[in-house]
């Protein structure tokens, strides 16, 4: 029966094709050789009508079983073949998880939002609220009710941006104070606030003055403060920041808006008081002003002074910064050199 061995050995030869085909171009090969138009199956197909009717059917389901079973196969080989390709791609695109990553570059806050926030969190935990204000402010505001009305000499010293007559650049930030006293209800307990922000003089640039800088304004009224709160405060306030070995001194000065004033001194944190260049050798660094806020500035917010009393302070945390880090021009702090920023990474 020679039709049928010829089918049996085409069927086992495919066959092994099939298993050498190691890609899908040779696959497809093989089935152009045995299942195409021109191939053997087909060849033999066409041969069947030569044959004795009774062979037909057996020869003719003999070669849809050669096909089907070539076919299968095929499919079967396909498929290991789709397998194997995504294997060898998933295995090229694998992501090395411990391999060290890209370092991302990492910013600071400004070395004076350092100090600002330092010295905010420090009467924060002696229970001060801490109060913003616009920079843009009112005449009347601004000095009015701090004491200086509009012929007063001590205006002199304040070369002011004005915007209008009455409308200018905040030269402290105790408008900020003046306005939280006028609505503060006293029934509820004392004002204690510091106000930190920017404030503007008209000043020539140089090493020692700019025309925007800092303050940081404290206030205290209540019923029964006394110069002694002040110090006190203001000892523990030196301590923290300049470190616990530190003294403070005050001695006395004029401010229109307190009454008295003094200016406040803490031995040097460089020599602990010898006398070194940073103190210029006199063991003292002048860090503060302050005073018993002035019962006129007191009445202007309508609080009566037989029975409340208050004291009051401001700083500069530029010229803290300056002297904490020896820093010898202040145009620095507004000139955002990175490489100079950068020296001020707070540590993790
Ligand atoms: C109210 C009443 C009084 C705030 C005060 C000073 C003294 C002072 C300077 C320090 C260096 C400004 O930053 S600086 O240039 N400030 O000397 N400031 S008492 O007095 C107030 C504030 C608010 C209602």
């Amino acid at each position: 029966m020679e039709m049928k061995e010829q089918l049996t050995s085409l069927k086992e030869e495919a066959m092994k094709q099939i298993k050498d085909s190691h890609d899908l171009k040779a696959l497809n090969q093989v089935r152009i050789d045995y299942l195409g138009k021109k191939g053997p199956i087909t060849e033999i197909s066409k041969g069947m009508k030569k044959l004795p009717s009774e062979e037909k059917p057996v020869v003719g389901a003999m070669v849809n079983d050669v096909r089907t079973a070539i076919t299968e196969e095929m499919d079967k080989q396909k498929e290991e073949l789709e397998r194997q390709a995504l294997q060898e791609q998933l295995m090229s695109e694998t992501i090395d998880v411990t391999l060290p990553g890209t370092a991302v570059a990492k910013g600071q806050g400004h070395v004076l939002t350092q100090i600002m926030e330092e010295i905010e969190d420090l009467f924060l935990g002696m229970g001060y609220q801490i109060v913003e204000g616009p920079e843009v402010e009112e005449d009347s505001y601004n000095f009015e009710r701090m004491n200086l009305p509009k012929d007063h000499p001590a205006r002199d010293m304040q070369d002011t941006f004005y915007i209008t007559d009455d409308i200018l650049l905040r030269t402290q930030t105790s408008p900020v104070q003046a306005r939280t006293m006028d609505t503060h209800d006293f029934s509820k307990g004392p004002l204690k606030m510091i106000s930190p922000g920017k404030v503007y003089r008209r000043d020539n640039d140089d090493a020692t003055h700019s025309h925007q800088f800092h303050q940081i304004e404290g206030l205290v009224v209540a019923e029964n403060i006394t110069m002694a709160d002040l110090k006190g405060t203001l000892e523990v306030f030196a301590k923290e920041l300049f470190g616990a070995d530190r003294e403070i001194r005050l001695r006395p000065s004029y401010f229109p808006f307190t009454e008295p004033s003094v200016e406040v001194d803490v031995s040097c944190f460089k020599c602990g008081g010898k006398g070194c260049s940073v103190c210029k050798h006199t063991g003292w660094i002048e860090i503060l002003g302050a005073g018993m806020v002035h019962p006129n500035v007191l009445e202007m917010s309508g609080i009566d002074t037989d029975k409340y009393s208050g004291f009051a302070f401001g700083l500069g945390p530029d010229r803290v910064a300056m002297l904490k880090y020896g820093i010898e021009d202040i145009r620095r702090f507004y000139q955002n050199d990175i490489r100079f920023l950068n020296q001020f990474k707070v540590k993790e």
